[in-house]
């Protein structure tokens, strides 16, 4: 246990009062006399703010005067979503503020929903990171964390008529959990040529100029751990144009456009979230984001070693950099260019470092989804790294030619250059040859990335290079935030609150599973949490929802594999049953709300498809008379990581129903059962494991196996495709225009009807179907459901990201904790 360095800038409820008021008054300049909501959620943020810096600023002292390894865990992206309530929480002192704040005349909760989101992410794999940065600081190990500072997060969506429409997100209008670091700028290099000198003892060195030069600016956000005076650092790099006396005089002899539009074009690159989830577009402003944010970390990273004045073979035992997928890989060989053009050490020590120094984590097998540069862009924007991934790859296949000898063909394959015309950098091949591990986020997803993508590299370097740590979630934020009563509940049974630190004391709340009382109470807190979420749909789309029906949710990205579609069609095909029932059947139904939520990326023309479909159903059905509460249909707007916090705990049913074999891990299926709502699912990425922790008891598995999928695919392409029936009804509802012009939806039809079906909607659709109706007769049984619920909750204890970081920690960074000055 850690004890708190405490110069507390307020500990009592008066004292936060005093510091909230002066921050108000003082650092905002605003009259007490019109005080509202915002303002007083500014004042609380600055007031906190303090106490952070404090402990942040003793962090790192204290790293630094330690000096023993580190982790940089460098991510694209950071969905953080809010920061006042975690700060409050993770300081311990909430119930202070609490009382503060209701002395002032207001509600905590309206405070707390005054701040904007942080969206720097799209979806799964960005809050991966958030939850990675509150376990690292939890757990006290030295890291930071490096992305950019995005000047408009992931979009906001809107729907209008059924349609989603982006909007800009501009978050930065107040922002006080950042700091500018206005100090801390790094010149980032883009075209130009390069050139090779060779010196009197016959060495080259390469030097690369000309080009342009761009500033990267550091801004920096504490990150609090839980009950525990480490703050860690996230560094977002912002970009900015070189304000050189060319720009100078440029303005000065009146050339004031051309000025501006060169410091536009400089802003430009760290300007925009790309809001693609799982699908590579390979835009040139994209791969610029990625050498910029990769050249300004890693000068950082150097820059603090340097300092200590090690030698370089000491870098990889000072060091780790965990790549956060693909989209920072060219901190590969740019840490290699640093070491052998920079620092002058030869090819061979300095690869020998790099590769001890990273670790990779692949995300996806989808193929759309791996990233590939063309290289004829990759000579024109990064010439000098153009040619030491050449190197890099001729060392490598001269390698395997050595080791297989009678595998010529091995060669083409693993090539981190593809033989296409244009040639293209294949990066997933890069970031495992310039790794020491590579890790999956899920035991199938491990095991699948070693079967499929990168099966020969499995036979180059041997199995132990690839390893798994199944993702895991922050139960600070996912349960005790997002579901206080459930924690409060929880911590009754337990003792107190140290479940929050360690998840699986979960397990001894088994123990009250028969225990009246404690059932009682577990329901009355989901039912009071789907109250909550029916004032938000009332207020939103204007539809009423009864909350005791079944809450069912599918909350993400929008994405055929995901398949919403089959969602959407089994909620047609309910529908078209109830509408052929007799009264007496209607009376025996489990009223149901299906819930869906998640953007669309705004140039994915299918997944924008489903959401209008999903939008004309539910009109449909929503002003049905005939269906009344059996049935209602909601599409929630904007999904993000605020919103999600009040989902969560609201679900009866959560649906993880991706195509076996597509979902690395998915993150929701933890969230929801960790907040006592069962999942219906696929055999695929994490629903596996979940369903080993909780009994296959408690789970609704249905569909086709991983296995399976190929022959089936293939079986739609070459041999005799059979619709479902009940599917091929669901077709003729929409196609009879029941929900607007059919014509609209034919592409998603045709999908599965004429060309091969790849998601396998129609194979799967019997066993959903059929599964949706064990759903529905379970729901009938409340003792047995609120039974299963509870058990769920006991046994989601190893889904921690605190379980998930040891992992990274022993088995891929090798680092220790350090204990916090006190
Ligand atoms: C190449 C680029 C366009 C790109 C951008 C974003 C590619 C992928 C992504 C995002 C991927 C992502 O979010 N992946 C998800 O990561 C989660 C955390 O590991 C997994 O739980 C989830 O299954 C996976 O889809």
């Amino acid at each position: 246990a850690w004890k708190k360095f405490t110069p507390k800038p307020f500990s009592t409820p008066e004292e936060f009062e005093r510091e909230t008021v002066r921050h108000i008054e003082t650092t905002l300049a605003r009259s007490l006399y019109n005080c509202d909501e915002f303002a007083t959620y500014a004042g609380t943020a600055l007031a906190f703010r303090d106490r952070l810096i404090l402990d942040w600023n003793r962090t790192q002292q204290n790293q630094t005067f330690t000096d023993q390894k580190r982790v940089y865990y460098l991510s694209l992206e950071f969905l953080m979503g809010r920061a006042l309530d975690n700060a409050m929480l993770n300081v311990g002192m909430k119930d202070v503020a609490t009382k503060g704040l209701t002395e002032l005349g207001f509600r905590i909760e309206d405070i707390v929903d005054q701040e904007h989101d942080a969206a720097l992410g799209n979806g799964g794999l960005g809050r991966l990171a958030a939850c990675f940065l509150d376990s690292l600081a939890s757990l006290n190990y030295p890291a930071w964390g490096y992305g950019l500072r995005y000047r408009y997060g992931i979009f906001k969506q809107e729907i209008i008529d059924g349609y989603q429409v982006e909007v800009p997100d501009y978050w930065l209008d107040f922002n006080p959990w950042e700091f500018a670091r206005h100090d801390i700028i790094v010149d980032i290099q883009f075209y130009g040529n390069v050139s090779k000198y060779q010196d009197d003892d016959g060495k080259t060195t390469s030097v690369w100029d000309g080009g342009e030069i761009v500033q990267a600016v550091a801004y920096d956000v504490p990150i609090p751990g839980y009950q525990t005076a480490t703050t860690n650092n996230l560094r977002l790099w912002a970009s900015k144009a070189a304000s050189g006396e060319f720009d100078f005089q440029k303005f000065n002899s009146g050339e004031y456009e051309s000025s501006v539009a060169d410091q536009q074009r400089a802003e430009t690159i760290s300007a925009v979230l790309y809001p693609n989830d799982n699908l590579d577009r390979g835009k040139e402003l994209r791969l610029k984001q990625q050498y910029f944010w990769c050249a300004a970390s890693l000068f950082d990273i150097v820059r603090r070693f340097k300092k200590t004045k090690r030698a370089w073979k000491d870098f990889p035992n000072q060091v780790a950099i965990q790549l956060n997928d693909t989209h920072p890989t060219l901190a590969i060989p740019e840490l290699q260019r640093i070491l052998i053009d920079q620092e002058g050490l030869d090819w061979d020590e300095a690869w020998g470092i790099v590769s001890k120094t990273f670790g990779y984590t692949n995300h996806t097998v989808l193929p759309e989804a791996l990233e590939k540069w063309s290289v004829p862009l990759f000579q024109h924007l990064l010439p000098r790294h153009l040619q030491i991934i050449y190197d890099i790859n001729l060392n490598f296949l001269q390698y395997v030619e050595r080791r297989f000898p009678k595998e010529r063909e091995m060669l083409g394959r693993v090539s981190i250059i593809e033989e296409s015309s244009p040639k293209m950098v294949r990066m997933a091949y890069l970031a495992v040859i310039g790794s020491h591990k590579v890790n999956g986020v899920a035991e199938l997803h491990s095991d699948l990335i070693k079967t499929t993508i990168f099966k020969d590299f499995v036979r180059i370097y041997g199995p132990d290079k690839f390893t798994n740590v199944t993702n895991g979630i922050t139960p600070r934020r996912w349960l005790h935030q997002a579901n206080p009563r459930l924690s409060e509940l929880i911590a009754s049974k337990l003792g107190g609150y140290d479940f929050l630190k360690d998840l699986t004391l979960l397990h001894k709340i088994e123990a009250y599973v028969d225990d009246k009382d404690f059932r009682k109470e577990f329901r009355e807190i989901k039912y009071a949490n789907k109250v909550r979420l029916a004032k938000h749909i009332k207020q939103t789309t204007g539809v009423t929802v009864n909350p005791a029906a079944l809450f069912d949710v599918q909350v993400k990205r929008i994405h055929e594999y995901k398949r919403q579609q089959l969602n959407i069609f089994g909620v047609i095909h309910r529908y078209l049953a109830i509408k052929a029932m007799s009264a007496e059947e209607r009376k025996k139904l489990a009223p149901r709300v299906s819930i869906f939520g998640g953007k669309a990326a705004p140039g994915y023309w299918m997944a924008k498809t489903v959401i209008h479909l999903i939008n004309q159903v539910g009109k449909v059905i929503n002003a049905d008379k005939d269906v009344g509460d059996l049935l209602k249909v909601i599409f929630l707007e904007d999904y993000n990581v605020s919103k999600a916090e009040i989902i969560a705990p609201a679900s009866d049913i959560s649906e993880h129903i991706s195509t076996a074999g597509t979902e690395a891990s998915g993150t929701s299926n933890m969230k929801f059962c960790l907040n006592g709502g069962l999942i219906i699912g696929t055999c695929d990425g994490a629903n596996i494991e979940i369903t080993r922790e909780i009994g296959e008891n408690n789970i609704f598995l249905f569909g086709n196996l991983a296995e399976d999928v190929d022959d089936l695919r293939h079986s739609h392409l070459y041999g005799t495709y059979s619709l479902d029936p009940s599917l091929a009804a669901v077709f003729e509802a929409i196609q009879s225009n029941l929900f607007g012009d059919a014509t609209a939806f034919s592409a998603l039809v045709n999908g599965i009807v004429a060309h091969g079906d790849y998601y396998l909607v129609s194979d799967d659709f019997a066993s959903y179907c059929k599964t949706q109706e064990l759903i529905d007769e379970a729901y009938r049984n409340q003792e047995e459901w609120v039974t299963k619920a509870i058990t769920t909750v006991a046994r989601m204890g190893f889904f921690s990201s605190d379980r998930c970081i040891d992992e990274y920690a022993e088995v891929i960074w090798n680092i220790e904790p350090l204990a916090p000055k006190v």
